[in-house]
């Protein structure tokens, strides 16, 4: 008995690799036709040609196999068939690993996000005064920091919310930045201030509120200066990877993009902070992947473990709000950590052993 069925098993075994042999021929001559089909703009898919195969099949079948299954059979050989037609000539985005295995990596004045060391972004939400700016300028550089936000036009959910000091922000955070000699990060929000960002800071950020204003994106696409690109609140990774296709198709390479929580049902936090966003886009695109661990929390007391999980998932950098006196903040009062807790989570990131600078 046992040595019977070995012996039956033995036979399937050939029989499974000259299927697997015949499945591959299949293939490659499936292959040839796609590039045909390619040279002559026809579509791949031919439901008329399957159904004639299908036919064909089903009145010879000489069984155990019921017609039924030899269909469902055939049909996913089609299915598999048509996909490999497909892949061969899939229009590949710029922004994809497939189009550049290389990461991109950005120059920022010297510091550079996307290679093998990872940056902190910090400051805070909008920019409010001088005293302000220069208070927080002053730890980053005493904590070796080298990039600092601060929002001048804020996109706020109400329109009676503090709207930011527009170009006056702007002016302030150049001339503070050039003081300490630091990089600065601002949202732009609307196309005909681009040359406006090129005058005053180093990298352009598009907020998650307007990730898909694709005329701000084409704009930007045309700026001389990097983009650090948010995720929109409800964006799919699909949404965002294409998001940025819109800014590098126009000739702006220096993308970076940010996940900072989408939304969902739950209270706790203010968004859901996407962890496998990060590795996901790390390994669909070629681009710099950071995350905002203040807006997609929306809370000080979990940045630092917050902070690893970014970090071991292969976060190249990290984004979070610091205003020397959060109580008084204009803007995300609840979110923004003090200069104290702010050193204490910068030495907490530098013990982890994550973060390499
Ligand atoms: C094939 C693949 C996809 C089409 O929908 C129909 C048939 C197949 O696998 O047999 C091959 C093919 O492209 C073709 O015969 O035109
Ligand atoms: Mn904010």
């Amino acid at each position: 008995m046992a040595e019977a069925l070995d012996q039956l098993r033995e036979q399937l075994n050939g029989i499974n690799f000259e299927l697997l042999r015949l499945l591959n021929e299949r293939a490659s001559i499936v292959r040839e036709i796609g590039e045909i089909k390619e040279k002559q703009g026809v579509p791949k898919f031919d439901p008329v040609r399957e159904r004639a195969m299908l036919e064909e099949l089903t009145q010879v079948n000489p069984g155990p196999f019921k017609d039924a299954e030899i269909r469902h059979l055939f049909k996913e050989i089609f299915k598999a068939s048509l996909n490999l037609q497909e892949e061969d000539h899939k229009q590949q985005l710029l922004v994809s690993r497939k189009k550049q295995p290389k990461n991109t990596v950005i120059d920022l004045k010297g510091t550079c996000v996307g290679g093998d060391t990872q940056v902190i972004v910090a400051g805070p939400c909008s920019v409010e005064s001088y005293d302000q700016l220069r208070t927080v300028a002053a730890a980053l550089k005493q904590a070796g920091i080298k990039i600092m936000r601060g929002g001048a036009f804020k996109p706020r959910t109400s329109p009676y919310d503090f709207q930011g000091l527009g170009v006056e922000g702007l002016k302030m955070l150049k001339e503070v930045a050039d003081e300490f000699g630091l990089i600065t990060i601002s949202e732009i929000v609307h196309p005909d201030h681009m040359e406006l960002a090129e005058q005053y800071i180093d990298v352009i950020q598009i907020g998650a509120r307007n990730m898909q204003n694709f005329e701000l994106l084409k704009a930007a696409g045309e700026a001389k200066i990097p983009v650090l690109l948010k995720r929109g609140i409800a964006a799919t990774l699909e949404e965002f990877v294409h998001a940025a296709e819109y800014i590098v198709v126009k000739g702006n390479t220096k993308v970076m993009l940010i996940e900072r929580g989408i939304r969902t049902y739950e209270k706790w936090t203010r968004n859901t902070l996407d962890i496998s966003a990060v590795p996901l886009l790390k390994q669909e695109t070629h681009l710099p992947v950071m995350v905002d661990i203040s807006h997609s929390t929306g809370r000080k007391d979990i940045l630092l473990p917050c902070a690893k999980a970014a970090l071991a998932a292969g976060a190249d950098g990290l984004m979070v709000e610091v205003h020397p006196d959060p109580q008084t903040a204009l803007s995300d009062a609840a979110q923004q950590l003090d200069i104290p807790q702010f050193e204490q989570l910068w030495s907490g990131i530098l013990n982890s052993g994550l973060f390499h600078q």
